[in-house]
């Protein structure tokens, strides 16, 4: 039977809680500097989530709530300053230690990297802030534990479409079969899915009510052994938190495992 290779992760509402009080907060920051009267509610920003990537977020709200935006004749530009800004203000953020990996994150990428899994990660976010978060949330040395940082603008369409999943998998010569990943959102699960890689959903305040079409498994965290799941969709086998033994039981029954080699 073929074993379960490697391990994608996702970065935003997966390994932190970064939007609500990172990259929101870091957005009003760069407003506000800008001198402008935007400024993005906790509520206001679940529905500015439909749309990936910072810049593309950016030019969401202006399309779609017709803010008052300053005289330029370059809007693309415009946004591209905006957005470095932000994210120079959520990096800073990071900095100050305020915001930490979500429940047995940690202890999971402890466990794989012990068995030898194959680890990347899979995000629209910007590079810096991968960086940032790892180096600041995780360890020192947190980014040397990923074989590949798969981020930002390093493909042209930003999840839901597959492209940064596919890049991925060539990247690190990778068959779908091969992966579990792990997503937080269903723009997330839409983008994995659609290059058929398994996916496991742990769901936070923003992506609770989501749907995870083709998702198997759905818990509310990963857990700790002190600290059990809440299974919203599918079954963890008896056990109260994830571990490998979890990850390689689901591989194994979706029937992947037959053609993984
Ligand atoms: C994450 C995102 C990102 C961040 C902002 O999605 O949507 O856009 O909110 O990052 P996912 P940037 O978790 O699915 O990767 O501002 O750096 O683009
Ligand atoms: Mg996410």
């Amino acid at each position: 039977m073929g074993k379960l290779q490697a391990l994608l992760f996702d970065v935003d509402g997966t390994l932190a809680d970064t939007e609500r009080d990172g990259h929101r907060v870091a957005f009003n920051q760069a407003f506000e500097e800008a001198g402008m009267d935007w400024n993005w509610s906790v509520d206001l920003y679940g529905e500015l989530l439909a749309v990936t990537g910072g810049k593309e977020r950016i030019r969401f709200y202006i399309d779609k709530w017709h803010p008052l935006v300053p005289e330029t004749d370059d809007l693309d530009a415009f946004i591209a300053g905006l957005h470095a800004r932000k994210t120079f203000f959520y990096t800073e953020l990071l900095k100050q230690g305020n915001i930490p990996m979500r429940p047995g994150v940690r202890r999971l990428l402890d466990q794989a990297r012990e068995a030898g899994l194959r680890l990347a990660i899979v995000t629209t976010t910007t590079p810096a802030n991968v960086t940032a978060l790892l180096t600041h949330a995780l360890d020192p040395d947190a980014l040397s534990w990923f074989e590949l940082i798969a981020a930002g603008d390093i493909v042209a369409a930003k999840k839901p479409a597959p492209d940064i999943y596919s890049y991925t998998l060539d990247q690190m010569d990778l068959k779908p079969e091969q992966c579990l990943a792990l997503e937080d959102s269903h723009n997330g699960v839409i983008s994995s899915t659609m290059v058929d890689i398994l996916t496991l959903v742990t769901v936070n305040d923003y992506t609770r009510d989501h749907s995870f079409p083709g998702v198997d498994l759905v818990l509310d965290q990963l857990g700790e052994p002190d600290s059990p799941v809440k299974v919203l969709h599918g079954d963890l086998g008896g056990k109260t938190y994830v571990d490998l033994d979890v990850l390689q039981r689901l591989h194994a029954q979706s029937g992947l495992a037959q053609k993984a080699s």
